[in-house]
């Protein structure tokens, strides 16, 4: 992974939109005698954790910009280095010319995404938990993504993790006076003391294996994928929902060949809405990729609705429904029919779904589309499930373990230190691991690379 040795620089905040102040960092050791012959202070003045009013100057002394430094002394920093900001103007071309200088003159290596915080984890800053809590924090899409990162980062769900690790430390110690201190101890009294701590863990994971769930990517990334047969006026329906025109909209069937996505906010959670291919069978390979794709995204969305055309049902439709069972269904195009005849020939099969009839050419109410979809996504987060993959797979696996007989005080006439022993380890290594504490770095690399730079 990342080197720790060299000091590093980025900026923060976006480097890609202007705006009113830019913030760049900088972390690593002597940071202020590297940047001292090219800031207006002398640096005997900076005092740790107070604003500084500073120039910041090129080689020949030119102000390049103005602005406000802080620093803070290692290791009550946030990476346990010495840790410079510069807070300037946010124009990204002002910023970049700081960096270069920096960069070019003091030596600084331009941090890789999440470099500072893999500085504050290797210096016991922060644990690996917190550091996934963070990445949830600044990039959740939802409330329930940011509050579950700040519940991770220091709340409620780090608290549960703690707990978890406290009693299966008790349970340790139980066993270990049973097997170092024999002599001295009334055997069936520690052994009973062995279970009834046992039984605490059990009781903690069992509230946190009632949160394991499925649907944990969906709640992270909630696609709303549009799905149905060409023509079916999908693209129609993306723009409108859009309220622009982003999708091309055409007559001939197979318009729409690779996705296309846009944000959308419902209710103040971000989805990313998908307008995809018509699904067909279709000996062209270009529109056949694009029903793959399409099929891709319908197998993983968090909400499918899937358009027919009234005019022209058929049993591809049907076998596409019962296929991918949509959240929704949609009988478009209802100008051009009379509302007593809409469903027919199907109208016994569509009575088993959620049914919309629409249409594009009539004023429509997106309401009633965000209302269902937003029911689901509540729905969903109502059983404030746990969201990384990661925690979820470590929790499955706890259980399996502590499910086993040796576990239970059923098992209590043959009991055998030895073995339990050995299993505990295994589930020692576990729990570290969810508590943050071990971590290999293939599971760093992965943390990481979602990361931003400046983070
Ligand atoms: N009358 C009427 N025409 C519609 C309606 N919705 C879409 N259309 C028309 O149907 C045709 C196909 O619409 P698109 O939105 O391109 O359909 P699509 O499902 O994206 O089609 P592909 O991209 O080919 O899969 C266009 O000519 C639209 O103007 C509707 O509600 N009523
Ligand atoms: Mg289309």
């Amino acid at each position: 992974m990342y080197s720790l040795n060299n000091t590093i620089i980025a900026c923060s905040t976006n480097l890609s939109l202007t705006s009113a102040i830019g913030i760049i960092r900088i972390s690593g050791e002597n940071i202020l005698e590297s940047i001292a012959p090219f800031i207006s202070l002398d640096i005997r003045k900076i005092k740790n954790r107070f604003a500084h009013f500073i120039k910041i100057q090129g080689l020949n002394k030119e102000t390049i910009d103005e602005g406000i430094l802080l620093f803070f002394k290692g290791p009550n920093s946030y990476t346990g280095q010495d840790i410079v900001e510069l807070q300037v103007h946010g124009n990204p071309l002002l910023l970049k010319k700081i960096i270069y200088l920096f960069e070019s003159e003091c030596g600084f290596s331009t941090a890789h995404e999440g470099e500072f915080t893999y500085r504050a984890l290797k210096n016991k800053k922060m644990n690996l938990t917190q550091v996934e809590g963070l990445d949830l924090l600044i990039h959740g899409k939802s409330d329930y993504v940011i509050n579950e990162g700040k519940s991770l980062l220091s709340g409620e769900l780090n608290q549960l993790y703690c707990n978890l690790h406290q009693h299966f430390l008790s349970a340790k110690s139980s066993l270990e006076i049973l097997i170092n201190f024999t002599e001295d101890i009334d055997e069936d009294y520690a052994q009973t003391e062995f279970y009834k701590s046992i039984e605490k863990f059990k009781a903690n994971l069992e509230l946190l294996h009632k949160r394991v769930s499925l649907s944990g990517n969906k709640i992270l990334k909630p696609r709303i994928v549009l799905s149905g047969r060409p023509n079916a006026g999908k693209s129609s329906f993306f723009n409108r929902l859009l309220n622009k025109n982003r999708s091309i909209v055409n007559e001939a069937a197979g318009t729409t060949r690779d996705y296309v996505s846009e944000g959308l906010f419902i209710h103040g959670n971000e989805f990313e809405l998908i307008d995809t291919a018509g699904l067909r069978e279709t000996e062209d390979s270009i529109e056949s990729q694009g029903v793959e794709k399409a099929e891709d995204i319908i197998s993983s969305c968090f909400y499918n609705i899937y358009l027919v055309d009234v005019t022209d049902i058929t049993e591809e439709d049907v076998q596409n429904i019962n296929k991918s069972n949509p959240d929704l269904v949609i009988i478009n195009k209802s100008d051009l029919i009379s509302t007593d005849s809409f469903t027919q020939p199907f109208e016994d099969y569509f009575s088993n779904f959620s049914t919309l009839p629409h249409s594009v050419e009539q004023d429509f109410d997106a309401e009633d589309f965000f209302e269902k979809i937003n029911r689901k996504f509540n729905d969903l987060t109502a059983s404030a499930p746990i969201l990384l993959e990661r925690h979820s797979d470590i929790i499955n696996d706890l259980n399996d373990k502590i499910k086993l007989d040796l576990f239970s005080s059923s098992n209590y006439e043959s009991f055998d230190a030895g073995i339990i022993s050995s299993e505990l380890l295994i589930i020692q290594t576990k729990i570290e691991s969810l508590i943050g504490v071990l971590s290999s770095d293939q599971v760093l690399d992965n943390i990481f690379s979602n990361y931003c730079v400046g983070k």
